[in-house]
């Protein structure tokens, strides 16, 4: 790392000419922000005529920069970065880097040569698995050996998989060249504030230059050089991904800045994720009882920050060993003894076989979305959430009792727009409905009209109608945008009728018993 690298001050412009690189980012504005229009997004089309070719065939399949592909295509982290350059309030290092997963201890960590080996058995074992990240559970650059020798390696074997990586940054710009040498196509940085004045509540040190600096001093040189690294990605056409961690009364209001700052040096998209914070975390936020935000406000947050720039809504927060879809965790059936006793058969071509028939099934529902897209002018103005119980596919496939989460669907003028998950507490367990389940599932989507499932029982529907949320099992193992756009017709004909007054939903609907009321 050379002096010359860092600028003098901290400044908002970026110091290089990225034009070129923006005006063709500029081309593509809605990976997976505007879902339901059929306007050029790549959340809502299975074609590359929304995009320049070469962005589509980066974002086409991979699960988190294109919500609409982390529906069919799964992701896989290998552990093989345990050292971290710098600290962060709501990180403990014994647990996954708070970057690119939940607290929760990464259940192994791997050498270069065992990722290799787990790369090549999930890939053989799960077809629809089309990207490879390094998220921690350290700070992959903090680990430069053993995070190239594993791309390296990787690349050699299976060159079909997608490689990733997610940094916080301060090593980023003297690996930058590096990245590009082994086609490494995404980078998350995780950006949590532009100006250190914030970042010194953030981060307590940085390890620079073979010193521990505190402080302003220490999250100043940490912005300089996050800012740096993405400007870097950016002039060579390295799709770059921010995160930002939402903490509450610290940053919330900042991170519009932040949002500006990175558009300006041409992030491709933002994730604005919430704090996870809890005292057995043993974290400086969890200790403090730093609270994390109510998804009501981050929704507010990320909705402020969408204009021409992509916004992610559908992170999953995921451990530094995930594999799986987004929302899945199938760590445990690839552990370290598992892989190395198996016999791996990398069908390259079975796998591009299975690709395809995904492809056609994208298809499929991208043209069922259509189908349903006419007809929607009647809501005008009119915007409200539905919740959806699902396994995957893009379809209605899950039953009430069994759904960890619900993805939350906004209807309006414009289609049928993904904006966020909400997790909850498992309503059935051992065969029994658990009322005091049920009532967290109740307050997690209670600003949504509607929820629909692949099936639910009489008590759990009743609770929920009562609480003015409908229960719907008449879309079951149908598509999911189609769905809730024809019921949500079938809603808008019903309001012009008169026979149902359309009122708005939120916790202070809830509270006040201000609920859809009945008209007959
Ligand atoms: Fe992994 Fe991150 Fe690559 Fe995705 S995760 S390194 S960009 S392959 Fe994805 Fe997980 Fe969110 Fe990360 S859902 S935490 S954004
Ligand atoms: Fe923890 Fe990741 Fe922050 Fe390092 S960068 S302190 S591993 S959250």
């Amino acid at each position: 790392m050379t002096e010359a690298l860092i600028p003098d001050t901290y400044s908002s412009e970026p110091a290089v000419d990225i034009a070129d690189v923006m005006q063709k980012l500029a081309e593509h504005k809605g990976c997976g922000t505007e879902g339901g229009s059929g306007k050029a997004s790549c959340g809502s089309s299975a074609g590359p005529a929304d995009m320049p070719e070469e962005i589509w065939e980066k974002v086409k399949n991979h699960p988190c920069y294109s919500e609409e592909a982390h529906h069919h295509y799964a992701r896989m982290h290998v552990a093989v970065a345990p050292a971290c350059n710098i600290q962060c309030n709501y990180c403990n290092r014994k647990y996954d880097c708070a970057n690119e997963s939940r607290p929760g201890v990464v259940s192994e960590r791997l050498t270069p040569e065992q990722a290799s080996k787990k790369v090549l058995a999930v890939a053989s074992t799960i077809p629809q698995m089309t990207v490879l990240g390094i998220a921690g559970p350290g700070d992959p650059l903090a680990n430069p050996g053993k995070t190239f020798e594993t791309f390296r390696l990787i690349s050699e074997v299976a060159p079909d998989i997608k490689l990733c990586l997610s940094t916080n940054g301060l090593a980023l710009p003297d690996w930058v060249d590096e990245i590009a040498k082994y086609k490494v196509d995404h980078v998350t940085i995780t950006i949590n504030m532009v100006d250190p004045e914030v970042g010194q509540h953030i981060y307590p040190w940085i390890f620079w230059e073979n010193k521990r600096l505190q402080g302003y001093e220490a999250a100043k040189i940490l912005t300089e050089r996050q800012l740096l690294g993405l400007e870097m990605l950016t002039e060579r056409g390295i799709l770059a991904k921010i995160n930002s961690v939402m903490i509450p009364g610290i940053n919330d209001k900042h991170l519009v800045e932040v949002n500006k700052a990175v558009k300006s040096r041409g992030a491709f998209l933002h994730n604005i994720m919430p704090l996870i914070s809890a005292p057995e975390h043993g974290t400086v936020f969890g200790l403090n009882g730093q609270r994390g935000p109510t998804a009501q406000e981050l929704k507010a947050l990320q909705d402020e920050c969408e204009g021409d720039m992509n916004m992610m809504r559908h992170c999953r927060q995921c451990r530094a060993d995930a594999v799986g879809l987004l929302g899945e965790d199938r760590s445990a059936e690839f552990t370290t003894d598992k892989i190395m006793a198996m016999e791996v058969n990398y069908d390259a071509e079975g796998r591009k076989a299975y690709q395809q028939a995904v492809e056609a099934e994208r298809q499929a529902k991208v043209e069922a979305k259509k189908s349903e897209l006419d007809g929607l002018d009647a809501a005008g103005d009119m915007k409200i959430l539905v919740a959806v119980a699902t396994k995957g596919h893009g379809i209605i496939n899950e039953h009430f009792g069994h759904a960890k989460e619900f993805q939350i669907y906004e209807l309006s003028a414009k289609g049928a727009k993904f904006v966020g998950h909400r997790r909850v507490d498992l309503y059935c367990k051992g065969g029994y409905g658990e009322e005091d389940a049920l009532d967290t599932v109740i307050k997690a989507i209670n600003d949504c009209h509607a929820v629909f499932v692949a099936k639910i029982g009489g008590c759990p529907k009743a609770d929920l109608t009562a609480a003015g949320i409908e229960p719907i099992d008449a879309y079951a193992h149908e598509f999911i945008e189609q769905s809730a756009l024809a019921w949500f017709k079938g809603y808008l004909a019903k309001v012009e009728a008169g026979e149902i007054v359309h009122t708005e939903r939120g916790d202070a609907a809830i509270r006040q018993g201000a609920l859809l009321s009945q008209a007959s």
